[in-house]
């Protein structure tokens, strides 16, 4: 087994595992992406690959070179790209079905153990679709909503009906140039028909279409997955949390939750507070129960709940390693089919609960929203019993890092204007006099390819020092969390002078915790509001706003780029262009889509050079707005005094602190 080649992880806490791994001979995920050599065909890099008939595949390695049909390399990178976010929409949208699907369960009383807990969003989310409330009552109301949502997957003329909270200029955008999603479901299917052999065969068409698909995750089925949880589980606000494997408790029955969908980790949250359990998990010479999360579902435990969670993408092995984890229950997406072998050498017991989710060697207790309770307290009940067979442990325990979650863009207007001036004006003003000089979202996942979190960290600390305020999600988010960018005042020493001055006055960290990669929808109905408010052009697209990911890995991620890149926005991405041995598609994401929708994708390699361009698109926006030039020293020292360092310590001194 290779060592692995590139530091692997900036957390000390990671890189002291993975030497525990090398040390026994386990694969990670980190040791195979060493091993592997991508393909570069397969990656865009030196070639294109064309699959979708059995005439080929036709692998394209020179200029002018076409496929056994004629497909040219600009039709295959379109095809290639267009699969991808329809399966990323795909994910992200199904995500919102199940939410839809457990709501009108509720509604109709077969959903054990779920109510709506937030009847304000049920609320709003019925004004936004035009749902009556006079004089009904909740249950009504709720059943609407759940038919509401589950008639927008199977739609099919029309337009979504979210589409009509998106400012007006945006909305006239998508109507001329033919991108408003008629039914989520349907634009997915077209596009499998239209990569079919023989059918679309223009890049620029297909495209288009893909970003009609995009726009149908954005604002359809993500944007419904995010209202529902909030109905069902309650909007975000702050709470304090804890990130990093060092969460683990010793002496404490753990249980991880992972994966995206928050309806059974929601039950989990419950069935372990249940004291008949906690009784029984000390029967078993445990002091208790502690639960923590993985990816995006820790995102959506910790944003509500308060529940710690172990770690981003990349934690998910790691955290089995630690040998401390009695049950890792997993649902659906960025799952890695690894974890049964890797918790073969432990005790741990992988177990899939998805209808739609079963991996080879993993225990499949199959979750069902009409019986939620009991079977989440069967699952607990299983990782108590399976406490008396831990072996030796090791849990990097200073690893924890104390974060503050869960700002939606609910909290955030109470935050900016009060109870009863709710208002994003004081951010676009902040915005407008240059203290703030403008917004990034840092969203999206680790990649084994790059050093984990170091994209993001390199990316996120350089902006803050230039006075850029940061959303984030997803993954992107919970490596925030890592070094301390998650936790108030305790962030603002790295952060320039003017946004520091923002943060203290409103009392918010300079990192805001949006919530999971599926919450992305928060991101485009703050920048929504942001346009509305005034003071910074009517459209997204005038916004000085820029969205990164630097460090992705999934087809979801790729969904999420085009739908705010339809929304107007000018979207990053790092790791590499999949697209790059088609010239043509390479300018019709960015050229092309500039002109027609005011946002664009590119893909940039470099953290600095992703600071870079995201400095100069603020600058450039700002100055279309005719705001005033940002100066660093305008409101304080230079920006330049903030420290750009996310350590005190070089890593090796702190692997040598944490494991002794
Ligand atoms: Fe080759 Fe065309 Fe078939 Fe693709 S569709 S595999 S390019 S023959
Ligand atoms: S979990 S899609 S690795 S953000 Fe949403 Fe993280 Fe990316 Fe999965």
């Amino acid at each position: 087994m290779a060592k692995v080649s590139i530091v692997p992880s900036i957390d000390p806490a990671a890189c002291g595992i993975l030497d525990y791994a090398t040390e026994m001979g386990i694969q990670t995920s980190f040791s195979r992406a060493a091993d592997f050599k991508p393909c570069t065909i397969g990656n865009g890099q030196s070639g294109i690959c064309c699959k979708n008939c059995y005439m080929g595949p036709c692998r394209l390695t020179k200029d002018g070179q076409v496929g056994i049909c004629g497909a040219t390399a600009d039709t295959i990178a379109a095809r290639n790209l267009a699969r991808a976010i329809a399966a990323g929409a795909a994910a992200h949208s199904d995500h919102g079905r199940d939410l839809a699907f457990t709501l009108h369960a509720v509604a109709t009383g077969e959903a054990q153990g779920y109510e709506v807990r937030d009847e304000a969003k049920l609320y709003s989310v019925a004004a936004k679709h035009g749902i009556p409330t006079k004089g009904r009552t909740v249950k009504e109301i709720t059943l609407d909503i759940a038919n509401k949502a589950i008639s927008e997957f199977g739609q099919q003329r029309g337009q979504l009906s979210y589409l009509s909270v998106a400012p007006p200029k945006r909305q006239a955008i998508w109507k001329e140039q033919g991108v408003a999603p008629r039914g989520i479901d349907r634009e997915v299917v077209e596009i499998l028909h239209r990569t079919h052999m023989g059918d679309d065969q223009d890049a620029s068409h297909i495209l288009t279409a893909a970003m009609r698909t995009s726009l149908s995750d954005g604002w359809g089925g993500s944007m419904w997955a995010t209202d529902i949880s909030d109905i069902l589980f309650g909007t975000p606000s702050p709470k304090v949390g804890e990130v990093n494997l060092g969460c683990l408790e010793e002496k404490q029955v753990n249980i991880i939750v992972h994966g995206h969908e928050p309806t059974l980790s929601e039950m989990i949250v419950t069935a372990v507070q249940d004291p008949e359990l906690i009784a029984y998990a000390v029967s078993k010479g445990a002091e208790g129960i502690n639960l923590a999360g993985i990816c995006c579902t820790s995102n959506e435990v910790m944003m509500r709940q308060g529940i710690p969670s172990a770690g981003n993408f990349l934690n998910q092995e790691l955290a089995i390693l630690t040998g401390a984890i009695e049950a890792m229950v997993v649902d659906v997406q960025c799952i890695m089919q690894s974890l049964t072998g890797v918790a073969s050498h432990f005790h741990t017991e992988v177990i899939t609960t998805s209808p739609k989710v079963k991996i080879t060697g993993a225990t499949h207790i199959e979750f069902d929203e009409h019986h939620a309770l009991d079977i989440a307290k069967s699952i607990v009940k299983r990782a108590c019993d399976n406490y008396v067979n831990r072996g030796e442990t090791r849990i990097p325990k200073s690893s924890a890092q104390a974060v503050v979650p869960g700002f939606s863009h609910e909290y955030l207007n109470y935050m900016l204007g009060g109870f009863y001036r709710q208002s994003f004006r004081p951010l676009n003003e902040a915005i407008a006099s240059g203290r703030i000089r403008g917004v990034a979202a840092d969203v999206g996942c680790n990649n084994p390819g790059l050093t984990q979190d170091k994209a993001h960290m390199d990316v996120i600390s350089a902006l803050l020092k230039n006075d850029v305020l940061i959303v984030s999600t997803g993954c992107g988010a919970l490596a925030a969390g890592k070094y301390g960018y998650l936790l108030g005042e305790a962030g603002l020493d790295k952060v320039g002078p003017g946004l520091r001055e923002i943060c203290e006055t409103i009392g918010i960290p300079p990192v805001l915790h949006l919530g999971s990669c599926v919450d992305n929808s928060r991101i485009l109905t703050i920048l929504s509001q942001m346009a509305t408010e005034g003071g910074l052009g009517d459209d997204i697209s005038d916004i000085p706003a820029v969205g990164l990911a630097p460090e992705w890995m999934s087809e979801k991620a790729l969904a999420i780029a085009s739908y705010c890149v339809g929304s107007g926005a000018y979207v990053i991405m790092g790791v590499r262009n999949p697209v790059y041995f088609s010239d043509g598609v390479t300018d019709i994401l960015s050229k092309e889509w500039e002109g027609r929708f005011g946002g664009k994708l590119e893909f940039v390699v470099e953290a600095e050079e992703i600071v870079k361009k995201t400095l100069e698109h603020i600058d450039k926006k700002r100055a279309a707005l005719k705001l005033p030039v940002y100066d660093a020293n305008h409101f304080g020292a230079s920006g330049d005094a903030a420290t750009e360092a996310y350590f005190e310590l070089p890593l090796e001194e702190q692997m040598a602190e944490m494991y002794g």
